[in-house]
């Protein structure tokens, strides 16, 4: 086994280790539906969350050093936490009924209110996040490792003057551009998404709403707008 796949395993070992009580608890208050491995839930892939991103570039060479000077911010993320990166898609709270902005406080959106602090709280730190170029009309696509299904994808799009690079994002940053639908239990859900009047770097956000029991999810994608 090498080094790198060592250090995965253990990481995963601690992983299950520290999910796993929050499983039982669940179970115990009367829910049937978190069956699904701890593990597998989703977030938005394209354009791809923070965490995501930094999973998607670094996930099978997280090791190298080259990290801190390509990619500064995912360095940071994986020093503060790897499990923010290997649970990608574990960004969620439970049990907010709605009023997200409640549970949410400014400067921590990324963090979804720095849940299951610290693994995210690294992931509302400003700075020089890789931005996925997107035309101002672009398909966005949440993965859903579990199939929870979704009430809703409430999408946000920060607004001009807003600057990802030295703020942490607050509400009133926000500029909410769609509210979609239900969407049955599948793979994926996929929405288009219309940026008109909007341009540069900007942060989109999206909360998923699922639908297997009270679990939204907090999710900043970084993207620069073109066009
Ligand atoms: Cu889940």
């Amino acid at each position: 086994m090498s080094v790198r796949a060592r250090t995965r395993s253990l990481t995963l070992a601690v992983a299950l280790a520290l999910v796993a009580p929050f499983a039982m608890v669940a179970v115990v208050a009367g829910d049937t539906v978190t069956a699904a491995p701890a593990a597998a839930h989703g977030s938005v892939t394209d354009p791809p969350t923070r965490n995501y991103g930094c999973f998607e570039r670094w996930g099978s060479d997280h090791l190298n050093p080259e990290m801190a000077d390509l990619d500064p911010m995912c360095w940071g993320a994986w020093q503060a936490d790897p499990n923010a990166m290997w649970n990608w898609n574990g960004l969620y709270r439970e049990n907010v009924g709605g009023n997200h902005e409640a549970f949410v406080p400014d400067g921590q959106l990324c963090s979804g209110g720095r849940t299951q602090s610290p693994r995210y709280d690294y992931l509302d730190t400003p700075g020089e996040w890789v931005a996925k170029d997107v035309p101002q009309q672009f398909h966005l696509t949440l993965t859903d490792q579990a199939q929870h299904g979704a009430d809703y994808l409430r999408i946000y799009v920060s607004r001009a003057g807003f600057d990802p690079t030295t703020e942490a994002l607050g509400w009133d940053d926000l500029d909410l551009v769609q509210e979609t639908g239900s969407y049955p239990a599948q793979g994926s859900y996929e929405t288009d998404v219309d940026l008109t009047g909007y341009s540069g770097r900007a942060v989109l956000y999206t909360i998923w709403q699922a639908s297997h029991l009270d679990q939204p999810y907090y999710l900043c994608s970084d993207i620069n707008i073109t066009g």
